[in-house]
């Protein structure tokens, strides 16, 4: 099956492989460029279901920096609004960690401030950015894991991986994380 859950203080954590477009979440998140422009991968894809409004509002958001998170509505998706985010481009450098950190902690941060209670993210960087997917994982999961065991909101996170790969490498991770903390 390709879905694993588990509790994190009084929030869920899912993994799904899927395709973020399609998320019923209030939120969805873009793994974005600085201009928050279209692009490509998880970015083009966002873009085109959401239609044109999207690139229109998002041109008024004066960019994002790596590792920072704003925020737009989200037009003809199911999701009511998107997180964009700008992830680090792999280089191989210890700050990689720590703004791919940053990109999941901001985007939890604003999807709190703004009372949004479910959320989506996809893989950050693992595609045109070069992050090797593992490392990636572990950073993103346990990133997450800490922000919720800390807040009790939004409800539900949910990690959505395009590939059968990508969702084998989280599941497995998540499992070696929950091992770790004994439960
Ligand atoms: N749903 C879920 N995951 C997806 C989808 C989808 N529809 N499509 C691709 N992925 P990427 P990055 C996975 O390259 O590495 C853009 O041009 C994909 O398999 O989208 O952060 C931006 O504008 C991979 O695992 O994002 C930036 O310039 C993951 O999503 C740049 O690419 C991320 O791949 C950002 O590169």
């Amino acid at each position: 099956m390709s879905q694993a859950s588990f509790k994190v203080g009084t929030s869920l954590l899912e993994i799904v492989r899927g395709d973020i477009t399609q998320q019923d979440t209030e939120a969805i998140v873009n793994a974005a460029n600085k201009r928050l422009a279209p692009g490509g991968g998880v970015a083009g894809a966002i873009h085109r279901a959401a239609g044109p409004e999207l690139w229109d509002e998002c041109q008024n958001l004066d960019g994002c920096e790596t590792g920072e998170a704003k925020i737009s509505a989200g037009y003809r998706l199911k999701a009511r609004h998107v997180v964009h985010t700008v992830g680090p481009v792999y280089n191989n450098t210890p700050q990689n960690a720590v703004d791919l950190e940053n990109c999941y902690l901001n985007s939890l941060r604003l999807a709190k401030e703004n009372g949004i209670r479910s959320i989506a993210f996809p893989a950050i960087s693992t595609g045109i950015f070069g992050y090797p997917l593992q490392e990636a994982a572990e950073i993103s999961l346990r990133a997450v894991i800490n922000f919720l065991q800390q807040n009790s909101s939004p409800d539900l996170v949910r990690f959505v991986l395009f590939g059968a790969n990508d969702f084998q490498v989280y599941e497995e991770t998540l499992q070696k994380i929950r091992d770790e903390k004994g439960n």
